[in-house]
């Protein structure tokens, strides 16, 4: 094969092992993520982001995202954040440790950095975050860290002039079992289009009994890239309708309803123009009880049938989920 196909079409992630991703040319590939990378794991090559989650059923097959240069890729650092840019997308990955200051404080922090990132390099525009932060159901002194974490992120939104409301990004954020607060980043130049799910509240809007300040982000991003290809980012998706969560301790009706939201995603984004097939995605699947991990992989074949590319390729990681009641969370993305 030759490396053109082996990278993959530009605007667009393909899924690799960690194995193949490795031996890609470093400046044919923009970016991407690594997912169930534990800290003793071999080295990965730099521009690819680890997302320390343990794999679960396919540790034989560590698989990492990857999206594709579009142009000649230029890499460097804002303050603690790395980046690599290709002249249409910004690739970004952070790791923050705790201060003892607590989470508002850190994510605000954090996300200043990240905008100070996109300013200095021109890409305006957040597409897609992936959040990851420790003991995320944990009380941090009179609140839970999800929800301090909320509430720095969502101050730093507004004070450097994003879209916290309306218009947000796509974002996943999990709890994962290590230590700092990591952040990976999709930016560009253009104004993505944001989805809401008629079935769900913007999360943004969730009431206060969520949080003082609500979660940033918006159900979906489509994204164009320069040859006209729709991009499509789905968030972290779960058994929520309305605000509230349903289906609380029934692993089976939690994923049914998570499919239903996910097909709501969908049909909402072809009003913007883009025709996906959720049995056609690619999915990160994430587990809150490792035991459960079978019992899940066996109820969304049943859905999505056994056989469907959302079953071949389907990562499922361990990690806790932003609502102590929440026992799965699906993200995927299109093209
Ligand atoms: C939810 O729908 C489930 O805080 O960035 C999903 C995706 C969730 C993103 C975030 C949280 C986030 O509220 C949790």
């Amino acid at each position: 094969m030759q490396v053109q196909d082996a990278v993959g079409t530009p605007g667009r992630f393909a899924r690799h092992t960690w194995a193949d991703a490795a031996r890609l040319p470093a400046d044919r590939v923009l970016g991407g993520l690594a997912y169930g990378v534990a800290d003793d794991d071999v080295s990965l090559p730099d521009w690819l982001a680890p997302v320390p989650a343990a794999a679960l059923l396919s540790d034989d097959r560590a698989h990492a995202d990857v999206w594709p240069a579009a142009g000649r890729v230029r890499e460097g650092r804002t303050g603690s954040i790395r980046w690599r840019h290709d002249g249409q997308h910004l690739f970004g990955a952070v790791e923050f440790e705790e201060d003892g200051r607590g989470l508002e404080v850190l994510a605000h922090r954090a996300y200043r950095d990240l905008f100070s990132t996109l300013a200095d390099t021109g890409y305006a525009h957040l597409m897609r975050l992936w959040n990851y932060l420790p003991r995320i159901n944990e009380d941090g002194g009179g609140l839970e860290r999800y929800r301090q974490f909320n509430a720095g992120r969502q101050q730093a939104f507004i004070d450097a002039g994003q879209a916290a409301f309306e218009g947000a990004p796509a974002a996943c954020a999990l709890g994962f079992h290590g230590e700092g607060l990591l952040l990976r980043f999709m930016a560009g130049r253009t104004v993505p289009v944001a989805i809401e799910n008629p079935r769900q509240v913007p999360a943004w809007r969730y009431p206060a009994d969520y949080g003082p300040r609500a979660p940033t982000f918006s159900r979906a991003a489509v994204v164009r890239t320069a040859s006209d290809a729709a991009h499509l980012f789905v968030s972290g998706t779960a058994s929520i309708v309305g605000h509230a969560t349903v289906h609380e301790g029934d692993l089976d009706a939690q994923i049914d309803e998570t499919l239903r939201n996910l097909e709501a995603v969908f049909a909402e984004s072809r009003r913007s123009g883009v025709a996906f097939s959720l049995a056609d995605s690619e999915p990160v699947v994430y587990v809150r009880h490792p035991a459960q991990a079978a019992a899940v992989r066996h109820r969304l074949a049943q859905a999505l049938g056994p056989q469907s590319r959302f079953m071949r390729q389907a990562v499922y990681l361990h990690a806790d989920i932003c609502r102590s009641d929440l026992l799965v969370e699906i993200e995927t993305h299109l093209h």
